[in-house]
């Protein structure tokens, strides 16, 4: 099995995430794309995924996927994982929180793009200021789901760490931590796990 990656992607770090907890054989090969955004082409990136996103994975069996939901799931299942939980509730809980947890780091990489590769002239601040709007109710939720959080990690649980970790590494001058009190304490508490440490962005 083959993971195109790369260490700025939050989206990227839910996969390795679950590749470093389960793969205690080293079944999957880890392969660095190389920088990817919107106006970049790389063909062994498009070669897997027509829509040149990273994450995209190669199995044994030569399926392409890609969307780190589907891959998340696919290593989870391969490795015979518990990141899904099969309680109905507990399962919405989780697939939830990711969604969640998703849409925000979709909305923080296109302020990143809208920042960093669009010529400054042309930036659009009402843009980038919605966007963070969204962000910010998305942290709020997250706060008071705190308490709800699984004691064993979830997908859900990845994705929230993978979405603050973003926002840490992009956008460490915003102070979130001030306003959300639960969930600082939770990212400080699932940071210390070996597999959020050796994921985090660079
Ligand atoms: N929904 C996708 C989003 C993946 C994504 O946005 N990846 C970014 C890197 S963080 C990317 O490949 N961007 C290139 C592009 O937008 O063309 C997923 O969950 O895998």
């Amino acid at each position: 099995m083959k993971l195109l990656f790369a260490t700025p992607s939050p989206f990227a770090r839910k996969a390795l995430i679950l590749v470093h907890e389960l793969d205690s054989d080293s079944q999957v090969e880890l392969v660095p794309s190389g920088a990817i955004t919107p106006v970049s082409n790389n063909d062994d990136v498009n070669s897997v995924n027509p829509l040149g996103m990273i994450p995209a994975l190669v199995t044994d069996d030569g399926q392409h996927l890609f969307d780190s939901t589907v891959i998340c799931e696919y290593v989870n299942d391969h490795f015979g994982g518990s990141f899904y939980p099969t309680d109905h509730a507990a399962k919405y809980q989780s697939l939830k929180l990711q969604s969640l947890c998703d849409g925000m780091m979709d909305l923080m990489v296109a302020v990143r793009y809208e920042t960093a590769l669009r010529p400054a002239e042309l930036q659009w601040q009402t843009f980038i200021d919605h966007q963070f709007e969204k962000v910010d109710r998305g942290l709020a939720v997250l706060e008071s789901s705190v308490p709800q959080f699984s004691e064993t990690l979830t997908i859900g649980e990845v994705a929230v760490a993978c979405a603050l970790g973003y926002l840490d590494f992009r956008y460490a001058d915003k102070d979130w931590r001030t306003q959300h009190p639960a969930l600082t304490a939770w990212l400080a508490q699932i940071q210390q796990r070996d597999s959020i440490q050796r994921t985090l962005p660079t």
